[in-house]
């Protein structure tokens, strides 16, 4: 399998009180797409929205056990969605909180654009450079075959990476060769469209440079 890119505009600046320009470029990888709108919020929104949903969100610090050790996982995070949405978590069922008014806003904003629509967001804050998400798909069994995700980002500029599911399980060399960066700043929205979750992982690495923080919204649809 090979990386192909190009860049290709979607649609042109419409207008919303939000949107600075919904203008997207698509990124192939393979054969699954990605389409990324860099200023689909104005950076004036984007940061009325950090700071309301911020302050409205019922932050959680999730661990692990590692090794025997409890490990506190390195973001903060939150689950929200429609009362049926369970969110399977290292083995638990957890309940979703009730849609904030900032969130239920961007999530109308994003399925205005999209057409899709979405009954549940894992909100994530990276409150330094140490804080991260290591390589994972956002394929949970609940989330159906071919999920399309939806990614807003707040706050601070953080690489976004992708690697291939076969690469990983390969050796390392094959590994370097099928991986893929975009740069999420703030006010994007990074639509990873059906057929990325099932072949590709995701990841934010921790940051060499001192960054804001950043918040970043993953919605997702779970069948009631
Ligand atoms: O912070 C991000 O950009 C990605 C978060 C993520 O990978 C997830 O919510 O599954």
């Amino acid at each position: 399998m090979q990386i192909d890119l190009f860049d290709a505009q979607l649609t042109d600046g419409q207008g919303s009180e939000h949107f600075s320009a919904s203008t997207g470029t698509v990124h192939l990888l393979a054969d699954h797409r990605l389409i990324l709108y860099p200023h689909f919020l104005s950076p004036r929104s984007a940061a009325d929205f950090f700071s309301s949903i911020d302050a409205s969100t019922p932050w959680w610090q999730g661990s692990l056990r590692i090794a025997g050790k409890q490990i506190d996982v390195p973001r903060l995070q939150c689950w929200m969605g429609d009362p049926h949405c369970y969110f399977a978590y290292t083995g638990l069922g957890l309940s979703p909180e009730p849609w904030s008014e900032p969130v239920s806003e961007i999530r109308n904003l994003i399925e205005e654009l999209t057409g899709v629509s979405y009954n549940c967001v894992l909100i994530n804050k990276y409150r330094n450079k140490n804080d991260s998400v290591a390589w994972h798909a956002d394929d949970e069994p609940q989330l159906g075959p071919s999920p399309q995700i939806a990614s807003l980002s707040l706050g601070g500029t953080r690489e976004f990476q992708f690697k291939s599911k076969i690469a990983f399980a390969h050796e390392k060399r094959a590994s370097r060769l099928m991986k893929y960066t975009l740069q999420l700043a703030t006010g994007s929205l990074l639509i990873m469209e059906p057929g990325v979750q099932e072949h590709w992982l995701h990841r934010v690495p921790k940051s060499k440079l001192n960054v804001q923080p950043r918040i970043n919204l993953t919605f997702r649809n779970i069948a009631k």
